[in-house]
């Protein structure tokens, strides 16, 4: 058994599956878009993404799969838009090799011509790791993103390693505030506090704010409170295949 070629041939047999979660706005409560999130059934409980896709990486199938991710994602969401006439949006979730794939600007401008979306429409989320490799390689290449329409979004920001630098630095238009950061929630003290200002730094910038990992109502109110504008997590909705999203959005609640 070799993960390498069995990524190669699953590829091409298109054994892969994109979830995908809702995000719902903070005000009115609906939904916006959705984050795509890659699954391999056959393998649920033996391979998550957190396993395969740095095999991925290291083996340099990041960029075929990545394309496979965002042409599967934004067809997708081409859809939902024009049957349910909805401005909905899509997230997708680059890695740091393929931010740095010279492919992935003309794939994405390709992509979104092909399925007639909007490129505000499509978000790419990067995580902070992508942005310590070689900062001005990386600025131009968010920048052209940008210039081309999509939206930058950062993830995963929280405690670990964020810089506050890096929203200064890069063109960023949403940062996505890392699950951890939701136990600051009923803390009540000091790190409610950091919560707290952090949010109102990141209005101060104009980000877009998006709340990760709401799990209890009260997490999923407070985002509200603090002006978060979208929030995201099981509470509100689990990663889903495509016909139960259909469902959801065929009966909205
Ligand atoms: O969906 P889940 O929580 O199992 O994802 C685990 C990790 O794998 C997360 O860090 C998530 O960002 C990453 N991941 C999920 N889907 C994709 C994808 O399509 N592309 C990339 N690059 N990472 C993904
Ligand atoms: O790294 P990234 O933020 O892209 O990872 C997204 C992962 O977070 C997905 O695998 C998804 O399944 C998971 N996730 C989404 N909402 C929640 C939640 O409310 N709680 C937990 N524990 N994980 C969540
Ligand atoms: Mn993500
Ligand atoms: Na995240």
């Amino acid at each position: 058994f070799n993960i390498q070629n069995e990524i190669k041939n699953i590829i091409k047999e298109e054994t892969f599956r994109l979830f995908y979660q809702p995000i719902y706005s903070t005000q009115t409560e609906t939904i916006v878009g959705f984050e795509a999130l890659i699954r391999w059934p056959e393998m649920d409980e033996m391979f998550t993404p957190d396993e395969f896709i740095p095999v991925a990486e290291e083996c340099g199938l990041i960029s075929e799969l990545g394309k496979w991710i965002i042409s599967t994602a934004v067809q997708q969401v081409a859809l939902w838009r024009e049957n349910f006439k909805l401005s909905l949006t899509i997230a997708v979730n680059i890695s740091p090799v393929q931010l740095q794939d010279k492919n992935l600007l003309p794939h994405l401008i390709d992509t979104v011509k092909k399925n007639g979306v909007p490129s505000d429409s499509i978000t790419l989320e990067i995580t902070e790791t992508a942005l310590f490799k070689d900062s001005e390689k990386i600025t131009e290449t968010l920048r052209q993103l940008s210039q081309h329409g999509f939206k930058i979004a950062l993830d995963d920001f929280g405690m670990g390693y964020s810089s506050i630098a890096h929203l200064i630095e890069y063109p960023i238009d949403i940062v996505k505030l890392d699950r951890s950061m939701q136990s600051f929630v009923d803390d009540g003290c000091k790190r409610y506090k950091v919560l707290e200002s952090l949010a109102y730094m990141l209005n101060k910038l104009d980000l877009t704010i998006v709340a990760e990992g709401i799990e209890t109502e009260s997490q999923s109110s407070l985002c509200k409170q603090l002006n978060l504008d979208y929030k995201q997590g099981f509470l509100l909705s689990r990663p889903l295949p495509v016909d139960q999203i259909d469902a959801m959005l065929a009966s909205p609640s």
